[in-house]
């Protein structure tokens, strides 16, 4: 084989084609059918807002089907759906239930659930880190509103497991990421610390603050909210 340091100086150098293997003509991107989405949903931001923010960044679209939560469209529907709940995600003929099944499917398919299996689990402890968050929230959300002292008690209980013994964590983790399902989760956890009443002072929570704006700062998602219907949570 002759190596570069015997060739003369301008002697002309045939550099043979590389063979490359072409792509199945219906593998192509421009023959890539996109699927049909449809995320089935109440009329509420609740479980379904974060696949429907993730949709929103990613730029893809989908029918926001919202049944009301009196008449007869959901128990006609509820024999249909996989665990007789929503949300749903119908990708073509099939169908997806489990709010964080549904998150991650968008997630994994447009790119916000980092690269490779640690940032994928890691994702994924967040998540469940909010959703234990959340159960409280859920909770004191349906207490009668002179359940004061029951109420005072889930708050506590709330501000210490996530902002003492969580959130720290969280930042660390998604630091090095680029945004991923896990912040969208977050940020819809704020949207139901706020539908609950509890302030969080973010004062002293520089890193908080400033994840909450690069999110919500984020054109497409900041068009969202600006677009999608008013509801109270
Ligand atoms: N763990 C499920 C909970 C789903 C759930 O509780 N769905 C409620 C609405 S948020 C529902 O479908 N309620 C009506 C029913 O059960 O008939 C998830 O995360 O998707």
């Amino acid at each position: 084989m002759g190596s570069s340091s015997s060739r003369k100086t301008g002697e002309t150098v045939i550099v043979k084609p590389v063979e490359t293997t072409e792509f199945p003509q219906d593998s192509k991107q421009s023959d890539v059918k996109m699927p049909k989405y449809t995320l089935i949903n109440f009329n509420v931001r609740g479980r379904g807002e974060v696949s429907r923010i993730l949709f929103a960044l990613a730029g893809v679209e989908y029918e926001d089907k919202r049944l009301p939560f009196d008449g007869d469209e959901w128990p006609k529907l509820k024999p249909q759906m996989p665990f007789a709940q929503m949300p749903a995600l119908k990708i073509d003929d099939t169908i997806l239930c489990q709010a964080e099944a549904i998150e991650f499917f968008i997630a994994r398919t447009y790119g916000f659930a980092g690269s490779g299996p640690m940032d994928e689990s890691r994702i994924l402890m967040i998540g469940n880190c909010v959703n234990d968050t959340l159960a409280p929230l859920f909770r004191l959300h349906s207490l009668p509103e002179e359940e004061t002292e029951a109420k005072a008690s889930i708050h506590a209980e709330i501000l210490k497991k996530y902002v003492d013994e969580q959130m720290p964590t969280y930042f660390r983790m998604l630091e090095n990421m680029l945004i991923s399902m896990a912040d969208v989760q977050i940020v819809g956890l704020y949207d139901w610390l706020g539908v609950t009443g509890i302030e969080l002072d973010m004062k002293d929570y520089p890193k908080l603050r400033a994840h909450k704006e690069r999110i919500t700062k984020e054109p497409r998602y900041a068009a969202w909210v600006e677009k999608r219907p008013k509801t109270r949570f």
